[in-house]
């Protein structure tokens, strides 16, 4: 399968449970979350894959001191296996960690900030899309690859933050156009998957950033 995914350009990210929580106050959730991550970075070796094949988690929860369990996760990922650090990227979420509070991460450790657009809609901090893009773009290196962006919209009807079930068209063609200049592979957090992946493909054709192998 990696040549396979080589050959057609496609992009991996592997997305681990939300039992991985490398900032639990809990020694023994943190080395299982350790050795979750290893076996993730091991799959991608094993696939013959560059380090811009990324391991994507949450920064995890904030236990009462969002300061503290932010100093806790610095630690940890200053601890982890190489192998695990090739690879780790942090994303925005809705509720805890806004892009900000993941860039104060960043500037600490140099792990490379996933923005999940979506997030950033509900948790802002009054960073604006343009600079959202720009600010999640500017961590990551050459050997990192082009940025990753989650992209999905809410759920109509349901708890603030749900992933919709099937693409909003509307809304991705206007992402694509606010988006320019920047450039990114996009994840859809999509419920139905292959079925709004080909509808978004079709739309993301017209865009010159998007390439078809
Ligand atoms: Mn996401």
């Amino acid at each position: 399968i990696g040549d396979r995914i080589r050959n057609y350009n496609m992009r991996v990210s592997m997305h681990p449970d939300q039992f991985v929580l490398l900032n639990s106050p809990r020694p023994d959730v943190v080395s299982n979350s350790t050795a979750e991550l290893l076996y993730h970075a091991k799959v991608l070796n094993l696939m013959k894959l560059d380090g811009s094949a990324k391991i994507q988690i949450h920064v995890g929860g904030v236990y009462g001191d969002k300061k503290e369990a932010s100093r806790r996760f610095i630690d940890r990922y200053n601890a982890v296996p190489e192998a695990i650090k090739e690879r780790l990227v942090i994303e925005n979420d809705e509720r805890l960690y806004s892009l900000s509070d993941c860039m104060a991460i960043n500037y600490e450790t140099g792990i490379p900030i996933l923005l999940d657009v979506f997030h950033h809609s509900i948790l802002s901090d009054g960073i604006s899309f343009a600079d959202s893009l720009s600010l999640s773009g500017s961590t990551w290196s050459d050997e990192d690859g082009i940025p990753i962006v989650d992209y999905s919209t809410q759920q109509e009807g349901a708890r603030k933050g749900r992933h919709t079930d099937s693409i909003d068209l509307h809304n991705f063609t206007s992402f694509l156009e606010k988006s320019l200049p920047f450039n990114f592979d996009i994840m859809l957090e999509i419920k139905d998957k292959e079925k709004s992946a080909e509808a978004a493909i079709r739309v993301a054709r017209k865009d010159e950033r998007f390439q078809v192998n």
